[in-house]
């Protein structure tokens, strides 16, 4: 397993002007990240709803490269975004997904049957013509490249450790420093998009 933060230190010199999506790794990303106003941090939306609005960002702005870091709760509760993205099949999309094997968020409750789900069967059933899967930093440092150097979309499962969440949401000091609406304002604004 990897800790998140150092799977996101390896990813970050290829991030290039890519827009990201951090997902529930965010609290790490916007450490690291070196452009965060081509960040898209949504902070604790619906579950299921990352993969979604990852689609839409791609096929919104098709000449930027999309990059999502989704979670595997998010994946279980909403399948069928994978067969949807793969239909859509939006070359510029690159759909990270970080399994902790639980829902770490809400005090790590276990997903069902998490040590055998092999997730990038799943998306590659589902239709992405390239899947990947790694359990370790090495592995994934070898292929980052490779990764994000074909066309998408591209779905990568990686098993993070769990940084289970115990503290009550209320008391937590929060990781996003913008409102969602100051997020997307900054991203149009560094992208030159006007208008609503
Ligand atoms: C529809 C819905 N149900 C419940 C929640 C509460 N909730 C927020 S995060 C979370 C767990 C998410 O698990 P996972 O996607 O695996 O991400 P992790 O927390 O493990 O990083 C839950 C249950 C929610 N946001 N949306
Ligand atoms: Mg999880």
């Amino acid at each position: 397993m990897m800790h998140m933060a150092d799977m996101f230190k390896v990813f970050a010199p290829y991030r290039g002007n890519s827009v990201v999506i951090p997902g529930r790794g965010g609290r790490h990303w916007t450490q690291i990240s070196d452009q965060p106003n081509r960040d898209l941090p949504v902070g604790d939306p619906a579950m299921g709803g990352h993969a979604s609005f990852g689609l839409g960002v791609a096929l919104s702005m098709p000449e930027e490269r999309v990059i999502l870091f989704d979670s595997e709760g998010d994946i279980l509760m909403n399948m069928g975004a994978l067969p949807t993205i793969a239909e859509k099949a939006p070359k510029n999309f690159y759909h990270f997904m970080l399994d902790n094997e639980c829902y770490a968020t809400t005090g790590g409750q276990p997903v069902p049957n998490a040590k055998n789900i092999a997730y990038e069967v799943i998306a590659k059933g589902s239709g992405y013509p390239a899947t990947y899967a790694f359990d370790n930093l090495e592995d994934f440092t070898n292929n980052i490249e490779e990764i994000l150097g074909q066309p998408g979309p591209v779905f990568v499962a990686l098993k993070v450790e769990p940084e289970i969440e115990n503290e009550p949401i209320g008391n937590r000091v929060r990781w996003q420093t913008r409102s969602r609406t100051q997020v997307i304002d900054d991203l149009k604004v560094e992208l030159g998009i006007s208008g609503p």
